[in-house]
């Protein structure tokens, strides 16, 4: 179905830390429009696309009225009055008019909202769900879903130096019961943080997960063992761990530096201190294990861990076809996270995810620590069958919104729940414990 831009705008809006973002919205001529809003990281990779920021004093520094003018300057009268069958048309008008690789010119932040809102208005004209325009045909597939119960690095002040402890629930048979287990964890965490000390009130992190001092951020795994068994879920069977080391965080003079422990780590020290956690808890992946550019290491990584666990890519690789062709050919990691902000436009975002999958890569479609209350997220993960998707905790509207869509998917689309070890893509070896289906 052809559609036509009949009229481009956009303004700032808040995130979910209170910042300034960039919302664009996107009509046309046959009336239908949307609205969408860009995300955005704390912990960003230094490979991203380049959202703009205005610098300065307002808002911090952080302003987009740049980013805005861009979008009604530069883009909507390059963009209005065109025709297209494919939202990618867009997007590809949209590199041309940057010119950059990084979208510096006038924006990730500003091309994303444009690219998202045309995607989404395209949707709203064929009067189908985003999912459904994704995949036209078949049963939708629903995410495994990985949900962050202990919040550290960035989102946390730094109370462990890792970024987020997160639990997998591939014991769950649909996503309705996946969800509520992992929101039973998240309670124990809650009810156990209270009993240790940390006042009610510092309980909820950037992204909804609990954030708790620790002797070690392997105690930091461990109570999240234990806030499985709390709540009456068995680890391992029911919900295994995952961690996102965010490594890059932590990365100084070609050292890996644990300051909640007062340690420093050389990278085969970490890959250790990493394997020993294995060996320990039930953890079935890890992301950004190692700083974003040390590729020799990270090929170390994988052949010592590769087989047992899911290793993702996420400042390593930032949605970026070129970083993950380079870990393909190499054999680094075997898995990739896609924000679709890393990469600056939606189609290409979808691109890089099918070349990951063609790879053997799995695939984790994931929200930003900046996020706000839209739901499109989950649309993509289904529409693309992801197999995964992170979203933050189950605490917090931005993050909910994206579960609620999700649940709502089930109950209204014809569906599948990515419960089985080949549809969520986690290495087999790492899921040995755990129940076949
Ligand atoms: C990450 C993300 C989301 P941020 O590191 O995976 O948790 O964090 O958006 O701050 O980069
Ligand atoms: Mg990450």
């Amino acid at each position: 179905m052809t559609a036509r831009i009949a009229h481009v705008t956009a303004w700032e809006a808040l995130d979910s830390r209170g910042r300034p973002t960039v919302a664009a919205r996107l009509e046309l001529v046959d009336g239908s429009a949307a609205t969408a809003h860009a995300p955005s990281g704390a912990s960003a990779g230094s490979h991203e696309a380049k959202e703009l920021r205005d610098g300065g004093t307002r808002r911090g520094g952080l302003g987009v009225l740049n980013a805005v003018d861009n979008v009604r300057s530069r883009i909507a009268p390059a963009i209005q009055g065109m025709r297209f069958d494919d939202p990618r048309t867009i997007d590809d008008a949209l590199a041309d008019l940057d010119g950059t690789d990084d979208y510096s010119s006038l924006g990730a932040n500003a091309t994303l909202a444009v690219s998202l809102a045309a995607t989404l208005a395209v949707a709203a004209s064929e009067r189908v769900s985003v999912a459904r325009r994704l995949q036209p045909e078949g049963d939708l597939l629903l995410p495994m879903p990985m949900v962050n119960i202990v919040s550290g690095g960035a989102h946390a002040g730094r109370s462990i130096d890792i970024q987020d402890v997160l639990v997998v629930p591939h014991g769950a048979t649909s996503f309705a019961q996946a969800i509520e287990w992992c929101a039973d964890v998240r309670d124990a965490a809650s009810a156990m943080a209270v009993e240790r000390g940390v006042p009610g009130a510092s309980l909820v992190a950037d992204e909804g997960g609990v954030s708790v001092p620790f002797g070690s951020n392997a105690d930091a795994l461990r109570f999240v063992v234990d806030a499985i068994e709390r709540s009456g879920h068995q680890p391992g069977q029911d919900l295994s761990l995952a961690v996102d080391v965010a490594a890059t965080q932590f990365f100084e003079d070609g050292q890996y530096r644990f300051a909640s422990e007062n340690r420093t780590l050389t990278a085969s020290e970490l890959i250790d201190e990493l394997s020993q956690w294995v060996d320990a808890y039930p953890v079935v992946s890890i992301e950004d294990a190692l700083a974003e550019d040390e590729w020799r290491d990270w090929v170390i990584a994988t052949r010592l861990l590769g087989s047992r666990i899911q290793l993702i890519g996420d400042d390593h690789f930032v949605t970026n076809g070129v970083r993950l062709a380079t870990g393909v050919a190499l054999g680094s990691a075997n898995s990739i996270l896609i924000k679709v902000n890393q990469n600056g436009l939606v189609s290409r975002s979808h691109a890089v995810l099918e070349e990951a999958r063609s790879a053997g890569y799995s695939t984790v479609v994931s929200a930003r620590s900046g996020e706000t209350e839209q739901s499109w997220l989950a649309d993509f993960a289904v529409g693309w069958r992801a197999g995964q998707i992170k979203v933050g905790s189950t605490h917090r509207s931005e993050r909910g919104a994206k579960w609620n869509r999700l649940l709502e998917l089930e109950a209204t689309e014809s569906t599948v729940f990515a419960s089985t070890r080949q549809q969520h893509g986690l290495p087999v070896g790492s899921l040995a414990s755990a129940p076949s289906h």
